[in-house]
């Protein structure tokens, strides 16, 4: 299970809580308190419509946390949730052993310091940009063109000098995906484990939730542990999620669904 932490001012569910990084450093050991395997630190809101925020700002944001969590010596990996080349460097060389990009190494500078880092990455599906992702949500036959675009993705990252083994890929919940879009990519992971690479899956307080409930974010928790559920049945090995305990329960009882459905064993 990946944990949230958004150092940022304006994310779509937390936004303002963590940017001190007291605060922030607080919250991810209780991440990883309450289950977390994985600590995704971001410093640029990614919600549709959001601004790109300039590379300092974004610098500043991130990188005094992940030295925080450095000297705390944190119990678990920390990840870079960025799309750009300096940000990750950065953060790589402050102690985070994976990048997490939600535009699948378009930057080919990404690429290069990816490649050359030998860290791990999440190459994650999106159209555009989030300030333009949601005009480019059409599509003639949706999981074929977002497997083919995860394909091609992972074509390039391999071009770059990226092993195949440190790819996970994320069809990318919410992103250039409407909300009934977003529902079918979940109903059908199992079609994208043919890519061969584990898959990551954020479903967690997205719009596609407030479409179905008419909940706002902070009030998606049950719709989240849903989609949590969901997406481990479906066959995905990351669930990144704010609720990191909650979501535990949620992972835990669809894992023992999943094994006695393969094996007709009880656990
Ligand atoms: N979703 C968000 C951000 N990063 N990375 C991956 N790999 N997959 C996702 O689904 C994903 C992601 C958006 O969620 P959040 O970080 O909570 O919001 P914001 O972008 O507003 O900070």
């Amino acid at each position: 299970m990946v944990g949230v932490l958004n150092v940022t001012p304006d994310s779509f569910s937390d936004g303002g809580r963590f940017l001190d990084p007291g605060a922030a450093v607080e919250h991810a050991l209780r991440m990883a308190s309450e289950g977390a395997d994985l600590v995704d630190v971001g410093g640029e809101s990614t919600r549709p419509g959001a601004p790109r925020v300039p590379e300092e700002e974004e610098l500043a944001r991130v990188i005094p946390v992940l030295q925080a969590l450095a000297r705390s010596r944190f119990p678990v990996p920390v990840s870079i949730d960025t799309s750009k080349a300096a940000v990750a460097r950065a953060a790589l060389d402050a102690g985070a052993s994976l990048v997490n990009d939600v535009r699948a190494l378009a930057d080919p500078e990404m690429a290069r310091v990816v490649a050359g880092s030998g860290a791990p990455v999440v190459l994650m599906h999106m159209r555009g940009t989030p300030g333009d992702m949601r005009e480019r949500a059409t599509y003639h036959d949706l999981v074929a063109e977002v497997r083919a675009e995860l394909a091609a993705a992972m074509a390039r990252a391999e071009a770059a000098g990226v092993a195949r083994e440190r790819i996970v890929l994320d069809p990318g919940i919410g992103f250039a995906k409407t909300a009934g879009q977003s529902v079918e990519i979940l109903a059908r992971l199992p079609e994208l484990l043919s890519l061969g690479r584990p898959l990551l899956v954020g479903p967690s307080r997205k719009s596609f939730i407030g479409a179905l409930t008419g909940a706002p974010p902070e009030e998606r928790l049950p719709g989240t542990l849903a989609a949590v559920a969901a997406a481990v049945l479906g066959g995905a090995t990351f669930i990144r999620v704010h609720d990191v305990a909650a979501s535990r329960q949620a992972v835990l009882v669809a894992v023992a669904l999943r094994a006695s459905g393969q094996s007709g064993t009880r656990v």
